[in-house]
């Protein structure tokens, strides 16, 4: 694998799930594959679980890791091609890059959408621009419009919480927040369970239908009860609006999920990726209760990333 940055660098998804939990099983049985191999870990925003779990997967490889907060630790990073740098920028993403790229031999990398410039975002431009100038094999550590390792550890956890011989209906539902939150993993959760052998069924208010390049081939529902009929996994997120380019349009009173939502499901899992707001986006009893497995899926961030550094590492 050259990049991992969507579901669609991917071969054989089925063979990436099974390959994590191969992992799960023997965490350090490829601790001489990455011998004397760089992987840079870079982060524009903050971070818990991807920067230690994919730390953490680089390590059990036998990697070096080096991590570092450029938005806080490099210099003020012009990523604009042509312009006269005579402003507050001091060094160009041209440069910056391809010197990442000498240092390491697998580079990942963390920026969120700006969410006002709907075109800008989904451009990938960031993103992009490390692919064509470090020179080396990059993932995705969320960017503008994904979350790709997310929905491999999201994908991960259903397999192995799954009724064997069942089709899963799994549930992503849209949850309250206050702030305007990024698309990236509702977008990438529904383009990966789309590869997955699930029901897929996505429910939110008018206004938060997500782009249709994600969305086609599962169902939008606008009302939230009638999606959540016997699902056997409810995911919950937030994001801000698609159509009204990263608006809030409501408080979304009543979309959070409680006992009494999780009665109207098949006694349903609930997922979360984390960090999630208590109260407001998932109610304390579901967070605390039996089903929910928010922990065991940050758990799996682990597997997750240990898989695609390993196929990366291998040159497969
Ligand atoms: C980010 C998001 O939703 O994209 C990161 C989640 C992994 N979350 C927030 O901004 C709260
Ligand atoms: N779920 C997730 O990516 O968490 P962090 O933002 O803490 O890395």
């Amino acid at each position: 694998m050259k990049q991992f940055t969507s579901v669609h660098d991917v071969q054989d998804v089925a063979a990436l799930v099974n390959e994590a939990l191969k992992l799960k099983k023997n965490p350090y049985a490829h601790k001489a594959l990455g011998q004397d191999k760089t992987l840079g870990l870079i982060f524009m925003n903050p971070s818990l679980r991807t920067r230690l779990s994919t730390q953490k997967a680089g390590l059990n490889l036998g990697m070096n890791v080096m991590v570092m907060n450029l938005d806080k630790e490099g210099w003020a990073l012009e990523t604009q091609d042509g312009v006269i740098m005579d402003g507050t920028t001091v060094e160009h993403i041209r440069e910056a890059a391809a010197v990442m790229g000498q240092y390491c031999d697998i580079i990942g990398i963390r920026s969120f959408p700006k969410l006002q410039d709907r075109e800008e975002d989904y451009s990938e431009d960031l993103l992009n621009k490390f692919i064509e100038l470090t020179g080396v094999p990059i993932v995705s550590l969320e960017s503008a419009t994904r979350h790709p390792l997310q929905s491999l550890a999201d994908l991960v956890t259903i397999k192995e919480q799954a009724t064997a011989g069942k089709k899963p209906k799994v549930v992503l539902s849209w949850a309250p927040h206050i702030k305007p939150i990024p698309h990236c993993v509702a977008n990438s959760f529904a383009e990966w369970m789309q590869q997955a052998d699930v029901e897929l069924v996505i429910t939110n208010p008018e206004g938060y239908d997500l782009a249709e390049e994600f969305t086609k081939g599962a169902q939008v529902l606008h009302n939230q009860d009638e999606a959540l009929q016997d699902a056997d996994f409810v995911y919950v997120k937030n994001w801000s609006s698609y159509e009204q380019y990263g608006q809030v349009l409501t408080d979304g009173e009543g979309w959070m999920i409680t006992n009494e939502k999780l009665a109207l499901t098949n006694n349903a899992k609930v997922m979360h990726c984390l960090p999630v707001r208590r109260g407001l986006e998932l109610s304390h009893e579901v967070l605390d209760g039996p089903n929910s497995l928010v922990i065991e899926q940050a758990n799996n961030r682990l597997y997750a990333a240990q898989a695609v550094l390993k196929r990366m590492l291998e040159g497969k």
